[in-house]
């Protein structure tokens, strides 16, 4: 039996006790044995450490034995008849100190429960005081392989594969397709310096070793006018409900209070917050660190980091930040293929791409109401054949969007097929049809027919 000299968690102490009973089960060990349990601070474990060791260090679990064994010995209590405990008649076997602090730190490094990394010291503690130890390499692979497979078989298990959604939201222009793009490591979403590029969800999936996460880029939030703003509206309510995290992002260059304060009351959600400042390229610190410190203090959200989605600074420090805050799983939990990067197919991002290029080439109003789809994508054939219609929301746009001679329309097809053959690693063959469909962003059934209706 554990005689516990302190307290822990109910659910860790019950399977410590079962750690106890395999480990016992298989050194075939007498029923009046004890071992002694105490969990104690950094402070107490270097003592420890330094009294009995000569080392001044924190360790994670220090072990006393009181008993001679080898591996594999069987022990026998006639052995040690003077030192059986005469008050409850059991042999104390030796002394296991695990320090707290460590387990926990530990267990955050490795990706698994407190449950678990509390559970593997014991085991390494009990194994030692059985005789086993792992000063050779190859005695260290018995031990430690020997521990995987008692855990293993009590089902106390890694639970280090982190797997969720995250949805980035924020006003326009604020960089959140820029982001998705540099956290997934490929183009999934069209970015402009325009205001509301994005019109509807768009998944872009980052996979490693033990993680996947599905990042979904929303609509920005802005004035809302049309039949269309409303649907975007929708979008956003519809990726924030399901999601296991919001990153909310802020502009730097504006001012953070104000800003966040706009976002605020659109955080009802339960999911965890990570407030993002972006665009820190772009200012200087002196003047946003009184900012951050003023929204550290009246933000209601779980953390708060200032980044750069264009130039990738602190993405990787978003990423160690998401994972902390996504649900574990204790087997390899992908909702997507490894290869699969997003949820929108190449007809589709070619058709977004044309899209950007006449966003970037067109002046304020007519680049709002420019829908572009992929009539024909022929695949089969050298070069690829793509045939688009871009659409317009007035004829009098569609002079401006061919321009003087077609030299717009001409400008817009080259930067679009030089961007999509980059996407295909293939030369391709573009011609784009401009064409008026009268005020359609006010018209739910081009709505619904370009796919941007909520629900279909
Ligand atoms: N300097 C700088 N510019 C950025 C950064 N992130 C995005 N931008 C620029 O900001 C502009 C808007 O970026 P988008 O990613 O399209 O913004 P968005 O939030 O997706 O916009 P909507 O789709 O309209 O809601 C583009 O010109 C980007 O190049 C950044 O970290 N630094
Ligand atoms: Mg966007």
């Amino acid at each position: 039996m554990i005689e516990f000299n302190s307290k822990v968690d109910e659910k860790i102490m019950q399977n410590l006790t079962r750690v106890y009973e395999a480990v016992a089960d298989f050194a075939h060990l007498p029923k009046r044995i004890k071992v002694n349990l105490s969990f104690v601070d950094e402070k107490t474990i270097r003592r420890l450490n330094k009294d009995t060791r000569n080392i001044d260090k924190v360790t994670d679990v220090l072990t006393y034995p009181y008993v001679e064994l080898k591996p594999k010995e069987k022990l026998k209590l006639s052995d040690y008849k003077l030192e059986i405990d005469p008050d409850d008649n059991r042999l104390l076997i030796g002394d296991i100190y695990i320090c707290t602090k460590r387990a926990e730190e530990q267990s955050k490094e490795y990706g698994h429960s407190l449950n678990r990394e509390m559970c593997f010291l014991f085991c390494h503690g009990l194994l030692h005081i059985l005789g086993y130890d792992h000063i050779e390499k190859e005695d260290e692979e018995v031990m430690t392989k020997f521990q995987n497979e008692i855990l293993d078989k009590l089902n106390i298990r890694r639970e280090n594969f982190k797997c969720g959604f995250v949805t980035i939201i924020g006003e326009t222009n604020t960089g959140k397709s820029t982001l998705i793009n540099q956290l997934v490591g490929e183009k999934v979403a069209i970015v402009s310096p325009k205001s509301q590029t994005t019109r509807e969800n768009i998944k872009g999936v980052y996979n490693d070793a033990t993680t996947q996460i599905v990042f979904v880029d929303t609509p920005g939030y802005h004035k809302r006018k049309t039949k269309i703003d409303a649907e975007m509206d929708k979008q956003i309510s519809d990726a924030t409900e399901d999601t296991e995290i919001l990153l909310i992002l802020l502009d730097a260059k504006k001012p953070l209070l104000e800003q966040y304060e706009k976002m605020e009351k659109k955080l009802s959600s339960n999911a965890k917050k990570i407030l993002l400042i972006n665009k820190i390229d772009e200012v200087k610190y002196e003047k946003t660190y009184p900012q951050l410190a003023q929204l550290s203090k009246v933000a209601k959200v779980d953390e708060i980091l200032p980044i750069s989605a264009l130039k990738g600074t602190n993405c990787d420090v978003l990423i160690e930040m998401i994972k902390k805050y996504l649900p574990a799983f204790d087997f390899e939990m992908r909702y997507y293929p490894l290869d699969i990067y997003t949820d929108k197919n190449l007809r589709e991002i070619s058709a977004e791409i044309i899209r950007e290029k006449a966003l970037l080439c067109l002046d304020d109003e007519v680049p709002h109401g420019i829908q572009v789809v992929v009539t024909q994508f022929k695949e089969n054939t050298d070069p690829v054949e793509i045939y688009a219609d871009l659409y317009c929301e007035r004829e009098s746009h569609k002079p401006i969007i061919l321009g003087k001679n077609g030299e717009k329309i001409k400008e817009i097809s080259t930067k679009s097929r030089m961007a999509i053959e980059k996407l295909l690693e293939r030369h391709i063959n573009l011609q784009i049809y401009v064409k008026v469909k009268e005020n359609w962003r006010n018209d739910m059934r081009y709505i619904a027919e370009f796919g941007l209706k909520v629900g279909e």
